[in-house]
């Protein structure tokens, strides 16, 4: 299992992180996403790898938060 970190900006509740754990768990090989809400950032573990950056942009673009960038 791999880990990709990424900045995203606007989660401000547990509602987003909910919002933002099942709809970024949808991508292909993801199988664990946690949210950092103090640090706006979001780990994804993935087999194999990780979503490319424009699969991450409209996913998180979709749920109406803002994809920073790959930390
Ligand atoms: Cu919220």
């Amino acid at each position: 299992m791999e880990h990709t970190t990424i900045a995203v900006r606007g989660m401000s509740c547990s509602h987003c992180v909910m919002t933002v754990e099942r709809g970024l768990g949808q991508l292909p090989g993801v199988k664990r996403v946690a949210v950092d809400l103090e640090a706006q950032t979001v780990t994804i573990s993935h087999e194999g790898a990780a979503p490319g950056d424009d699969k991450l942009r409209a996913a998180i673009d979709d749920m109406g938060y803002e994809y920073g960038r790959r930390l």
